[in-house]
């Protein structure tokens, strides 16, 4: 063995890194000779930078429909080159070309501006199912490139995450059923898609309460329990395993109340084509309309019989008066 003191990022690391869990790694690395970590003083495997950028790349074309079977036989440059054309596939559909100007010259209100300018164009559900992913798209394959720098890409969030925000203001439910609590969890930073999800709950007339990121799963079961809340709602993106998903849901659906269902959606969970008992995944910010139908549907007949009771309560009070 050679315990040469090397440079290098453990398989922890590279799984948070890539969104690569470390069984695919291990698996990737036995099956294909690829990647070839060297191995510390105590053996345990250490990504240099290059194979960490390498499988970066490999993930993201992954993420497009790619199969990682032949991505892992290409040279990096012939991944870049895939990339670009993706990209230009893209750029030929989405016309958000104009976003990455405005954020290298760091002019933010017109960068404000336009957004509210789609908003009011597109409205709102439009705005949130097509205008904010084309534009993430475009932002975090501008990161991965190097075309912006991470400071960039914080500007963005938060001119996006303000105007979402204040969308949601606007539309406040006063109590209205379902009752949403949104949050991520530990590890889970982007806050984008929940907040997305949250815009269009409102939008159908669901009462939202979030927590914003990371909130730790006994504090999600306690914001819960002994509340009004009808769902818990999660987002994961790309940068989280699949793996790590599964496990938060299943810990938490056992925490949570039985009553209370438990929806999350983003991209580590799109198209595993695997379900998890008692948790409802959401592939598409589509989907939550008719989630949101069915849950009404189901919840009707209570909910009915409750303001039926709430109005009798009010007439009787009007009439002792
Ligand atoms: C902004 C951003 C950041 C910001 C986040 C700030 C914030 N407060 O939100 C910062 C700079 C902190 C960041 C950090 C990182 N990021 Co980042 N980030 C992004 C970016 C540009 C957009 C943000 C986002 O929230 N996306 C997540 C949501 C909106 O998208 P989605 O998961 O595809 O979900 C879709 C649906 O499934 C659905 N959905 C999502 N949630 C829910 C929930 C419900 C209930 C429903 C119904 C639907 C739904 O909505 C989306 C529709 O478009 C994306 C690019 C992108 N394409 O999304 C990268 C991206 C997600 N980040 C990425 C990475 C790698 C990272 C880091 C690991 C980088 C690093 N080395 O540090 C860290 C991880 C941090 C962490 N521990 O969470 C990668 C993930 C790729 C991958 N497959 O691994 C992406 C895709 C960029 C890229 N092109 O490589 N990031």
């Amino acid at each position: 063995m050679n315990t040469q003191k090397r440079s290098g990022v453990s398989i922890s690391a590279v799984e948070r890194d890539t969104g690569l869990g470390k069984d695919t790694l291990r698996v990737w690395e036995r099956r294909y000779g690829f990647p070839t970590p060297h191995r510390d003083a105590i053996d345990e495997r250490l990504y240099p930078p290059e194979q960490v950028e390498h499988l970066r790349l490999i993930k993201r074309l992954m993420d497009q429909g790619k199969r990682p079977g032949a991505l892992l036989r290409l040279p990096v440059a012939e991944l870049h080159a895939q990339l670009a054309q993706l990209r230009a596939e893209k750029n030929q559909t989405e016309t958000e070309d104009w976003v990455l100007p405005l954020l290298k010259r760091h002019d933010v209100d017109q960068l404000r501006h336009e957004l509210a300018q789609r908003l009011a164009r597109d409205g709102l559900d439009r705005f949130v199912t097509e205008t904010v992913p084309a534009l993430n798209r475009l932002i975090g394959d501008a990161w991965m490139n190097g075309d912006i720098g991470i400071f960039e890409e914080h500007l963005y969030t938060e001119v996006v995450q303000n105007q979402l925000r204040s969308l949601i203001h606007g539309l406040a439910n006063r109590g209205k059923r379902p009752h949403v609590l949104l949050t991520t969890v530990k590890d889970e930073e982007h806050l984008l898609g929940l907040l997305m999800a949250e815009a269009l709950l409102a939008a159908n007339g669901a009462w939202c309460l979030s927590l914003g990121a990371q909130t730790p799963l006994v504090d999600i079961a306690g914001a819960a329990r002994g509340t009004t809340i009808d769902i818990v709602a999660l987002s994961f993106s790309g940068a989280y395993t699949w793996r790590k998903a599964r496990a938060a849901l299943i810990e938490l659906r056992q925490l949570l109340p039985e009553h209370t269902e438990l929806w999350a959606g983003g991209e580590a969970l799109v198209g595993r084509g695997k379900t998890i008992p008692g948790v409802r995944t959401l592939e598409r910010h589509e989907d939550i309309g008719p989630a949101l139908a069915q849950w009404r549907a189901t919840h009707e007949t209570h909910f009915v019989k409750m303001d039926a009771t709430k109005q009798l309560g009010e007439t009787l009070r009007r009439g002792k008066k």
